[in-house]
């Protein structure tokens, strides 16, 4: 952290109106309160460090951000929340959904979860880009996992419901870690009860996944079938991003014909150009609607760069074009919610993938922090009645 934030070399002219030099003002006027907040308790909690260490901010047991390779991980070493009902406290919520019995050819996505957790204590809460930090501008927390029952989909649909209505009708920002895409739907059904209006939804993928069934259950081929029965999440308002190749079933193709779902291709965005794909995209997210849900499957990203997923396909989204995607939705829409899905770490090379999904979420609540939608205010359409249970589809 520099010293005084008065002191600027002198830039290119060339490079005056860069992103690079607006992030270095940008960084200037960022404050440090939350990071001697963390040095403060870190300290009080790890004891003060050995008489050799000259640097008296480091505490003998480590405990907060550094050492990057230590500590017992959360999602970019959040605080643990173990208390559930303090979640309304903090801008936004991890948690964790270790669902797997959804997958129809690779499982894995159990470890999900876990996968994102540990990889992501490589990350601090400064992203240069945007000029933002997590710890001054907003509070995150990790609520740790749901409670999944691993014999029973219906069963577990009915637990992360459960735990997504409590989150979310808290007033905080959920942010759900799978798990197969099945959780899609249970994830929407748990918010839709507290949206006073329609939900918009952006399915950033390879694969449709709208057909009813696969092999006689729901599966994750199938979530958002049921989430578009939903009488506030209408089929017009679902927006299928990057799809194509071999692995879109023609039950789901049917579908989202009859229902009228808007499914983009990667084609489609390389010929539009992904700007304009993207404008297209929202506007179908967004019309008619109060709210925007984000389900991000690591492998809509093309399968070079996510080995550690259940249904790699070559072809798909780079990944600075799938940054650049969130960003524009965190930005633009009235983003209430977002699922990161599909992250299956046995089959990882180096954590890769699960990097890759650590950086959506974080450029999410970064873009959200530098729109100034975070932190969260209370939106005019949340209802913060309990929904009801049982669960009516
Ligand atoms: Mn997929």
């Amino acid at each position: 952290m520099s010293d005084d934030p008065s002191r600027f070399g002198k830039l290119h002219p060339g490079l005056e109106d860069s992103q690079a030099a607006e992030a270095l003002r940008k960084e200037a006027k960022l404050g440090d309160a939350g990071w001697k907040r963390e040095v403060e308790r870190n300290l009080a909690l790890g004891l003060s460090a050995a008489p050799s260490i000259t640097d008296r901010s480091i505490s003998t047991f480590s405990r907060g951000e550094l050492p990057h390779f230590a500590g017992i991980n959360t999602f970019l070493k959040a605080p643990y929340v173990e208390d559930v009902h303090q979640v309304g406290a903090y801008d936004a919520a991890v948690l964790g959904i270790p669902l797997d019995i959804g997958a129809t050819y690779r499982s894995g996505t159990r470890f999900g979860p876990q996968g994102i957790r540990k990889i992501s204590a490589l990350y601090g809460a400064y992203y240069f880009e945007l000029g933002v930090d997590l710890r001054e501008q907003m509070t995150l927390c990790d609520l740790g996992d749901v409670f999944v029952i691993p014999a029973n989909i219906e069963k577990a649909f009915d637990q992360i419901s459960r735990a997504v209505s409590y989150v979310f009708a808290s007033g905080t920002f959920p942010i759900m870690l799978g798990g197969d895409h099945s959780i899609g739907y249970p994830c929407v059904r748990g918010i839709a009860p507290h949206v006073n209006g329609n939900i918009g939804i952006i399915h950033v993928d390879r694969h449709v996944d709208t057909q009813e069934k696969d092999m006689d259950e729901r599966m994750h081929t199938t979530p958002w079938f049921h989430a578009t029965n939903i009488a506030n999440a209408p089929p017009k308002n679902l927006v299928q991003f990057g799809i194509g190749g071999w692995q879109v079933p023609r039950a789901g193709v049917a579908v989202s014909r009859e229902r009228g779902t808007t499914i983009m291709t990667i084609t489609d965005i390389m010929e539009m150009g992904l700007d304009k794909a993207l404008d297209i995209a929202m506007e179908v997210a967004t019309d008619g609607t109060e709210a925007v849900y984000l389900s991000f499957d690591i492998d809509s990203v093309d399968a070079g760069f996510v080995p550690g997923t259940g249904w790699p396909e070559p072809g798909g989204l780079l990944p600075r074009e799938a940054l650049h995607i969130v960003q524009r939705v965190a930005r633009e829409t009235d983003l209430c919610a977002m699922e990161l899905v599909e992250v299956a770490p046995p089959y990882d090379v180096s954590d890769v993938t699960a990097l890759l999904a650590t950086r959506v979420i974080v450029d999410v609540l970064a873009t959200l922090v530098d729109a100034g939608k975070l932190p969260r205010q209370q939106p005019t359409w949340l209802k913060t009645e309990p929904a009801q249970e049982p669960w009516a589809l």
